[in-house]
């Protein structure tokens, strides 16, 4: 099953709902998710691989191409998908236009999840500005409070082909943990840091020693430009003291053990219009990536 919308409607706050696991990193601004997360839900004699992808967006730029070579290969890899609407928000018509069009493309069984059915701007009948094709099957959810996704669950049950499971049982993700490490790393980034910074740093996980006591941990953060540096470091090191209290204690919770965590700062000059800087930090690369901005 795949999640698929328009950025910050709550689809990793959904998958990790349903897996009941904070897999995938959430936020309070667009685009948080860069690459697909996938999360695994084990029941008695059913298994769900549930996908997490990044928001929908219409722009040239590379890493944003990149992103939405994600979400559609995702997309086409799944045989159920849900597509997550923010129940709180009008849609403009270029994203109504957005949504409509990635819509179009899915082949696999479709129903609709309106999000955040706990706000007091919830208005159900904001699905209505859809086609019907996506609005017809609809669920009300809160992904926070974890309402309405028994219903989701039971329409993705439905739909689900037959075949042995592909997983251990006790199995929760198809990452390796530095993919998690690195992931929380950025949620930091995106709690601590205002304006540009959030979308122009990505984490590489260096060192991962598990042998030690506590387990010691070192990741840099890319900045795209040399004025950057000093803006995460921040006045006396307070930025990445900052964060790095963060994000040590987002990775404590999730490994449940202590962590020693070292953070660098490096500047590779304009990594988020290259093809090597995607690459380098597992970002997917457009086939016509030189057509980017
Ligand atoms: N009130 C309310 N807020 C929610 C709910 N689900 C998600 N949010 C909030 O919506 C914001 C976006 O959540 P995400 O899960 O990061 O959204 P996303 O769709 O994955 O966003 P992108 O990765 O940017 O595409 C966060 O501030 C969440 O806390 C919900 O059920 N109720
Ligand atoms: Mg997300």
């Amino acid at each position: 099953m795949v999640l698929v919308g328009l950025p910050n409607t709550g689809k990793s706050t959904l998958l990790n709902s349903l897996v009941g696991e904070r897999l995938s990193i959430v936020g309070a601004r667009p685009q948080t998710t860069w690459q697909r997360v996938a999360g695994i839900r084990t029941e008695p004699g059913v298994q769900m691989i549930l996908v997490d992808t990044p928001g929908i967006l219409a722009s040239g730029k590379l890493l944003h191409r990149s992103m939405m070579c994600e979400a559609h290969a995702a997309a086409r890899d799944a045989d159920v998908a849900i597509v997550v609407l923010d129940g709180t928000r009008t849609l403009a018509n270029d994203e109504l236009l957005w949504l409509t069009e990635f819509a179009d493309g899915l082949r696999s069984p479709m129903a609709l999840a309106v999000n955040k059915a706990d706000d007091r701007r919830f208005d159900a009948s904001r699905r209505r500005a859809l086609p019907s094709a996506i609005a017809s099957d609809h669920h009300i959810v809160s992904a926070h409070l974890g309402t309405g996704i028994d219903s989701l669950l039971d329409f993705v049950r439905g739909h689900l082909p037959e075949g042995p499971f592909l997983y251990p049982e006790d199995h929760i993700a198809t990452a390796p943990t530095r993919f998690f490490v690195q992931e929380l790393v950025r949620e930091s980034v995106f709690e601590i840091y205002r304006q540009e910074i959030p979308y122009a740093v990505s984490v590489a996980v260096e060192e991962f020693r598990e042998d030690r006591e506590p387990l010691y941990i070192s990741a840099a953060l890319y900045v795209e430009r040399r004025s950057q540096k000093g803006m995460v470091i921040g006045k006396a090191g307070r930025g990445i003291r900052a964060l790095g209290s963060a994000a040590r204690t987002r990775i404590e919770e999730f490994l449940g053990r202590r962590v020693y965590l070292d953070l660098w700062v490096r500047v590779w000059e304009g990594w988020r219009r290259n093809e090597k800087g995607l690459a380098k930090f597992g970002y997917a690369v457009p086939d016509d990536a030189s057509k980017s901005r």
